[in-house]
């Protein structure tokens, strides 16, 4: 499956990156923590790397435990990695990660006399929890948030306190989605819009993909006895199952791949990782 997703307004938060970088202090990147690998932006490393980074494996209440709690160390090896829900019970702790990564700035400025505002630029796919992040950091509902990619459209700062300030940015892809596993994680989990996307095709790929690592979670989820046959035969006695049946007989497949996704990304179907940290990943082409 092709899948291009690179609209203007992503080539155009890439041009306002590279002058908000100047101005910031520290970078929080957040990752889903289904898919750590997948969703790095490859193409934004130059800019991100001027300033300390911080790794928040967002939405680890999805994902599998051990499989965080693996990832967590595997990352932490690059910059300080925090596994991460955003629930307001969590708030501290990605407050203090955020002033430890600043520390040695502030300390610099405390020795010239100057009481310094720590910003912070908070980047990810679209869809991932940027703004979500922000509010439960923030307090209250700051920057709009909804389980659909593309909400967050302009720069926004959020002003925490008067010492720290959150930079909210767009969600940003890369031109080329490529290899193919890694677009189709990314769609998997939400961060492409499903407008452009063939969403049949997508959960029969999902379907596949969801026999081959968690078998018995498929199974149990839809009570199916066997999981053989291919992707479409699948989708086809799942959407039955469920009593997706159009008039005249025909199983409504397409009512039965929304269905499917959406269990997917709420995590109905079990805590997935679909990115195993003792596999090799390979990073792209
Ligand atoms: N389960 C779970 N859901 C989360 C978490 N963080 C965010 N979400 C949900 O993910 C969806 C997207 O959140 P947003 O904060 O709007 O994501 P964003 O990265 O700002 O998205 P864009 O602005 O569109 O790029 C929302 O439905 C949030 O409730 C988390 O830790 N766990
Ligand atoms: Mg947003």
């Amino acid at each position: 499956m092709d899948i291009q997703w690179y609209p203007g307004h992503m080539a155009k938060a890439r041009r306002t990156l590279m002058n908000e970088i100047k101005l910031v202090d520290v970078v929080v990147e957040i990752l889903d923590a289904r898919i750590p690998v997948a969703s790095r932006n490859p193409d934004i490393e130059d800019i991100l790397e001027l300033r300390p980074r911080i790794y928040v494996l967002n939405k680890a209440d999805l994902a599998e435990e051990k499989a965080t709690r693996a990832w967590s160390e595997k990352l932490g090896r690059q910059g300080a990695t925090l596994p991460f829900v955003s629930t307001a019970s969590n708030r501290k702790k990605a407050a203090q990660m955020i002033s430890d990564a600043a520390a040695k700035e502030v300390r610099r400025m405390e020795q010239k006399g100057v009481k310094k505002t720590v910003r912070a630029l908070v980047i990810g796919i679209p869809n991932v929890g940027k703004s979500t992040f922000i509010n439960c950091v923030a307090g209250g509902t700051r920057a709009r948030t909804a389980d659909r990619p593309g909400v967050t459209r302009g720069k926004q700062w959020v002003r925490v306190t008067p010492y720290l300030e959150l930079l909210d940015m767009p969600g940003l892809l890369w031109p080329k989605l490529t290899p193919e596993r890694v677009a189709l994680d990314l769609a998997f989990v939400g961060a492409v819009k499903d407008e452009i996307m063939d969403t049949e095709k997508l959960a029969m790929a999902l379907l596949l993909r969801l026999r081959e690592r968690e078998p018995d979670c498929l199974a149990a989820r839809y009570k199916l006895d066997t999981l053989s046959g291919e992707g479409e035969e699948l989708l086809e006695r799942i959407s039955k199952k469920r009593g997706m049946i159009l008039s005249g007989g025909r199983v409504d497949t397409l009512r039965g791949a929304q269905m499917l996704l959406d269990e997917f990304r709420n995590g109905r179907i079990g805590r997935i990782t679909l990115e195993k940290p003792e596999e090799t990943i390979d990073e792209g082409e």
